[in-house]
């Protein structure tokens, strides 16, 4: 696609970056610039993350604005968005403090933030697919030359023709879930330290509405211990509107075990409230957090949709009216193999259970998939929503 030129600036970032560290450059590029010297930055291993939570990720920048040097968005809700790098490492949770150190070495001024140019040259926490034929969902698709570059998150399909890519275009464009046709100078990646192929979805995935927090996020925390991946999101009591949601792009249709995960304490809520959004409706359970955490704790087999839909493959859990801290700490949906005759729709002789109104589910894209109101910045990079975080 032959895109205008400022999205070859977009991607040509090393080749920009001794400009912009001088001029000054865009406000993105900039904090990288002021948050302490590269020498300082510790090389880390990469988080293990699962293949469907870094596809989430990217499926909740859907509909955002391309934005030169953006790497955050808040999910599901029109604005600004990232650039094309910026979606690839934000997805793949692959912030700064990742780049390696012998980077800074060779190149003094280089803006601590991957470019196309890392992706391409395997300067970071990945490495290379050989053959397109073996992408896996999760992987991305990189082109870098001449100091210009475009990269794209790839989620199925022949590698080859036409494959389903997740991609932030060009300037004026929004972010967006297509199957194009790639050139064969675009080259496959695949991050580091990825886990099974499980359906699962760490907190960082969760959208969320924080009720009493004043920066709208739930807070993240590692004071208890049990927890999956880097932390987990806590949430005080409150009857203002506050709940998390984890939707995943769910490969088919059909019945799923759903277990989530939390950190117990005696702080916690033993009434924290479940919504499971289903194809046959919303169903409501209530939680124990003050024990059985560390565990992935079974809410139950429920009967899904294929794709991504908050109304029929959700899972919401809220700290409004709880008596106690609320956890979000991870989801995991594990499809339950069933006779074609027993994957038949469940057919409802009751009503569906329903609790208090779930969070809105948003207008639908035009690719007409269902985005809800949020306000949980996917920020990897910053930690904002660390101030004056209560040890819970
Ligand atoms: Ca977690």
């Amino acid at each position: 696609m032959k895109a205008p030129s400022r999205k070859t600036s977009s991607c040509a970032r090393a080749r920009l970056r001794r400009v912009v560290a001088i001029a000054g450059g865009c406000a993105a590029l900039c904090g990288g610039l002021l948050a302490g010297p590269l020498a300082a930055v510790a090389q880390a291993a990469a988080p293990v993350m699962s293949t469907y939570e870094i596809v989430a990720r990217g499926e909740s920048a859907i509909g955002t604005n391309y934005t030169w040097g953006g790497e955050s968005w808040v999910p599901n809700q029109a604005g600004a968005g990232p650039d094309c790098s910026g979606l690839v490492l934000k997805s793949w949770e692959v912030p700064q403090t990742l780049l390696y150190q012998e980077e800074d070495g060779v190149n003094a001024d280089i803006i601590p933030r991957y470019t196309t140019y890392h992706f391409y040259y395997l300067l970071g926490p990945w490495s290379e697919v050989s053959d397109r034929s073996q992408l896996r969902k999760g992987d991305i698709l990189v082109r870098y030359s001449g100091g210009s570059g475009h990269v794209v998150l790839y989620d199925q399909g022949d590698g080859w023709n036409n494959p389903i890519i997740y991609e932030a275009p060009y300037t004026g464009a929004q972010v967006r879930r297509v199957s194009r046709y790639l050139d064969s100078s675009y080259r496959a990646r695949r991050r580091d330290n990825l886990g099974d192929d499980s359906i699962l979805l760490d907190n960082p995935t969760a959208k969320s509405t924080g009720g009493s927090d004043v920066s709208g996020n739930w807070a993240r925390s590692t004071s208890n211990a049990g927890y999956y991946g880097q932390n987990y999101q806590v949430q005080a009591a409150t009857s203002a509107t506050a709940w998390a949601r984890w939707t995943p792009r769910l490969p088919a249709t059909g019945y799923y075990n759903v277990y989530l995960r939390w950190t117990s304490g005696w702080n916690r809520a033993s009434n924290a409230r479940v919504h499971i959004n289903t194809t046959n409706g919303q169903l409501v359970r209530y939680v124990d957090q003050r024990s059985s955490g560390g565990a992935w704790v079974k809410l139950g087999r429920f009967y899904f949709g294929e794709g991504y839909s908050t109304g029929s493959g959700s899972i919401s859990i809220f700290a409004t009216g709880a008596n106690g801290f609320v956890v979000a700490d991870a989801v995991l949906f594990r499809p339950y193999p069933l006779t074609a005759r027993q994957r038949q729709p469940p057919r409802m002789t009751r009503g569906p259970a329903r609790g208090p109104a779930d969070p809105p589910r948003g207008p639908r894209t035009a690719s007409g998939a269902p985005y809800g109101a949020s306000s949980f910045s996917s920020t990897a990079h910053t930690s904002p929503r660390l101030a004056g975080a209560q040890k819970s």
